[in-house]
């Protein structure tokens, strides 16, 4: 433990204590074979929080970084899916819910190839894994070699791509559909409104929700919503969790989900060169796929991506910062790129109180500032969204952002999230991402972000 926070570390005082405070946090939160994002109110393993932790991870000891990701795909499905939870046995039921009698993944998922052990949810979440796993490796080769990391990962990453590429492609444009709000990791965006609303929720007698022990009510979803997150949950199981008999009433196209894919698919096409194999089919999958998030949810009126709501193959007229996550797509149309840039610094997406990029436009009839993702800054999206901005040049912007992300990681003591209005930090505090992605952006020396697009 000691060597974690003693590795060589950034110049000044200032940074030297940021880095040593988020090492601490991944410490503590580390279980012995993964990371929590929260002791408190994520008690278990979540998806796509450990790709980004083992970005940051790979700072301290890439072999613990190798080794996040390696239990997550563990707990693999047979037909490629990861799911977006592996619950702990050792914690209690109901210190989360929905707990893993609620999902009875190994009885409900077996004929979709759920693992006996352990137990897991059976939606999914972003595809941030193939570029964590190619940043993994990045960073130290030789211990990735020596431990076999990329033989082993790569074929399970393919495996997962293909699920949601020949399962998941529900609507005529081929892009990557969601189907429960929890799956695109930004739950309670009103960019799902409209298609929430025609779900009939669970009876609250039904459940007991475990959020509201740590969280406060006024920050979490509505109750409303979450008897409709039930609702999908519970008819999803009903179909065995098999995508081509579940009923689907929820599905949308996600612009931040298929991005990652893409990026990740470059992330495969990287992998596969190194292996030897042909990374040709990889590259074009992610320039297909570009063209259609292009051609499926750009909305040049607005200059943002759109949600696709593939119950009437519509667009949704909410601007949220999934629209701004495509920035990290490197072979985005130069124009596309421009007008993304200016729409973050509009007034929609530039906040009174942080440099972090708001969950939802502040200007936007449903704007909350502190209600889970309907306003709220996120630290997983502006980094992402930093990451962007590098590869397409715009180094200005990237700058500012990356000091406002570290500035606010330090003094919230490394929250969920921040109040864009007065920048308070909210929800959880020694959260996961935030501590991961803050020893990223210390340690990184930007060389790596050009490198997908090459
Ligand atoms: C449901 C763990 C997860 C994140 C999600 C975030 C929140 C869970 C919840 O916490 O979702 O998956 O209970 O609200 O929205 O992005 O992965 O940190």
């Amino acid at each position: 433990m000691k060597a974690l926070l003693d590795r060589p570390a950034p110049a000044t005082t200032a940074a030297l204590t940021l880095r040593r405070g988020a090492a601490r946090v991944l410490i503590d939160n580390w279980t012995g074979t993964s990371t929590v994002p929260s002791r408190t109110l994520y008690p278990h393993q979540w998806s796509w929080d450990s790709a980004f932790i083992a970005i940051g991870l790979r700072h301290l000891s890439a072999r613990r970084a190798q080794r996040e990701l390696e239990s997550l795909l563990a707990a693999q499905w047979a037909d490629g899916r990861i799911p977006h939870i592996v619950f702990n046995a050792d914690v209690p039921h109901d210190a989360y819910f929905p707990s893993p009698d609620f999902w009875q993944s190994s009885r409900a998922g077996r004929a979709a190839g759920a693992p006996a052990a352990p137990q897991t949810s059976g939606i999914v979440q972003p595809p941030v894994h193939a570029l964590a796993a190619w940043l993994v490796h990045r960073s130290d080769p030789a211990e990735s070699a020596r431990r076999g990391f990329l033989r082993r990962v790569y074929p399970r990453l393919v495996a997962w791509h293909d699920y949601l590429l020949t399962r998941r492609t529900l609507g005529e444009g081929g892009l990557v559909a969601v189907v429960h709000p929890w799956e695109p990791g930004m739950d309670n965006s009103p960019a799902w409104d409209r298609a929430l609303q025609r779900i009939e929720p669970a009876h609250s007698a039904t459940y007991r929700r475990a959020d509201l022990n740590h969280g406060h009510p006024a920050d979490r979803p509505t109750d409303l919503d979450y008897g409709r997150y039930v609702r999908l949950a519970t008819d999803y199981r009903g179909a065995g969790y098999d995508d081509r008999t579940a009923p689907h009433q929820f599905a949308v196209e996600d612009p931040g989900f298929n991005a990652l894919l893409i990026v990740s698919e470059l992330a495969l096409a990287k992998m596969a060169r190194e292996l030897g194999n042909d990374a040709r089919p990889h590259l074009a999958q992610a320039g297909e796929l570009t063209r259609r998030l292009v051609n499926r949810l750009w909305d040049d009126r607005s200059g943002i991506f759109r949600v696709r709501d593939l119950t009437d193959d519509t667009p949704v007229d909410e601007s949220g910062v999934t629209g701004l996550v495509p920035l990290i797509v490197p072979q985005l149309p130069h124009d596309i790129v421009d007008r993304l840039h200016r729409t973050l610094g509009s007034p929609q997406f530039t906040a009174p109180s942080t440099r972090l990029v708001p969950s939802y436009d502040l200007t936007g009839h449903a704007f909350a500032p502190h209600r889970y993702w309907r306003g709220p800054a996120w630290f997983n999206t502006s980094w992402l969204i930093e990451r962007g901005l590098r590869a397409h040049g715009l180094h200005t912007s990237a700058a500012r952002l990356r000091h406002g992300f570290l500035a606010d990681a330090g003094r919230s003591d490394f929250a969920e999230y921040i109040d864009p209005v007065t920048g308070a930090a909210r929800g959880a505090r020694h959260f996961s991402w935030t501590a991961a992605l803050t020893l990223d952006l210390l340690c990184t020396d930007h060389a790596d972000t050009k490198e997908l697009a090459a």
